[in-house]
């Protein structure tokens, strides 16, 4: 292994859930009390919105009263101080990483939110974004062109997850690939880890328990985000 310089991290919903965030498979994670198909598919927006509204509507409200943890912090340090590149791809829809950079005075973070994010209403009409923190179920006009098609702007079961063409131009340089609390259940994002190691990084995983692809890496670590994460920053 070369000198490192380029670094890709993929977060997941353990990088958040020492925030207090619900994590998507563990006991008691969201897909416990709901039903996926129910509520992060296109087909379940269309059959029953007001249940996928009011769904994203109570997390986008409990995202708010959340902070980023020492995971968060240690992370956005790294890409503020490491004299390479440190690309942040995370299919977390929260805000705490992009509110960790911000506490350390970075404005405009190498950060790609792949599963959307919970702080934008997309609309389905002019296919504009819009900063959005309160409900959607209200049927509110679009402030681009008035029309009542808000939709959460979330990549559902069966999207295309937002900015591939620039996650991987960043896989393809980089020399470090880092998983970070994420079960590697949901693709694309799981293969991130084989396409890194085809293109020649070197992989490491950091999660709370060896995940579903953990046989792919070259070294893993095993604990709570904000014990292993500062941890392996410093
Ligand atoms: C801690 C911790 C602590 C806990 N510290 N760690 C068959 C084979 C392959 C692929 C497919 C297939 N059938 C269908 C597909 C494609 C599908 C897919 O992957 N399905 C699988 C379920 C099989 N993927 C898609 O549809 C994607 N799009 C796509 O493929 O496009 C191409 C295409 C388009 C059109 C046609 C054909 C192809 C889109 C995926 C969108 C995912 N969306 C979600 C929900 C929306 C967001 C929301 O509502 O919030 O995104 S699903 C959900 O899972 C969410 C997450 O981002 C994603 C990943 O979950 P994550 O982050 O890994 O969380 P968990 O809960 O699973 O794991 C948490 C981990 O943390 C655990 O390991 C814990 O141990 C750990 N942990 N506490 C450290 N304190």
């Amino acid at each position: 292994m070369g000198t490192i310089r380029n670094i890709v991290i993929l977060t997941g919903a353990g990088v958040s859930a020492e925030s207090g965030i619900d994590t998507f498979r563990d006991s008691g994670g969201l897909w416990e009390q709901h039903r996926v198909e129910d509520v992060a598919t296109p087909e379940a927006f269309a059959r029953d919105p007001d249940l996928v509204l009011r769904f994203y509507d109570m997390r986008r409200e409990a995202i708010q009263t959340k902070q980023p943890n020492a995971a968060h912090l240690a992370l956005a340090k790294l890409q503020a101080q490491w004299p390479g590149r440190v690309t942040l791809v995370t299919q977390n829809v929260d805000d705490l990483h992009d509110r960790a950079a911000a506490v350390l005075g970075v404005t405009d973070p190498d950060l790609i939110h792949m599963h959307g994010e919970h702080l934008l209403a997309w609309c389905t009409a002019c296919d504009q974004r819009a900063l959005w923190t309160g409900p959607l179920i209200t049927r509110p006009a679009c402030p681009s062109c008035g029309a009542p098609s808000l939709r959460p702007d979330i990549v559902w079961f069966g999207e295309m997850p937002y900015r591939m063409d620039e996650i991987f131009e960043a896989l393809r340089e980089a020399d470090l690939f880092v998983s970070i609390g994420t079960s590697g259940a949901v693709y694309p994002a799981a293969g991130f880890v084989r396409n890194a190691r085809d293109l020649g990084a070197a992989t490491l995983e950091l999660n709370l328990e060896p995940s579903q692809g953990t046989a792919w890496f070259d070294e893993a670590r095993h604990g709570p985000a904000t014990e292993v994460v500062p941890v392996w920053v410093e």
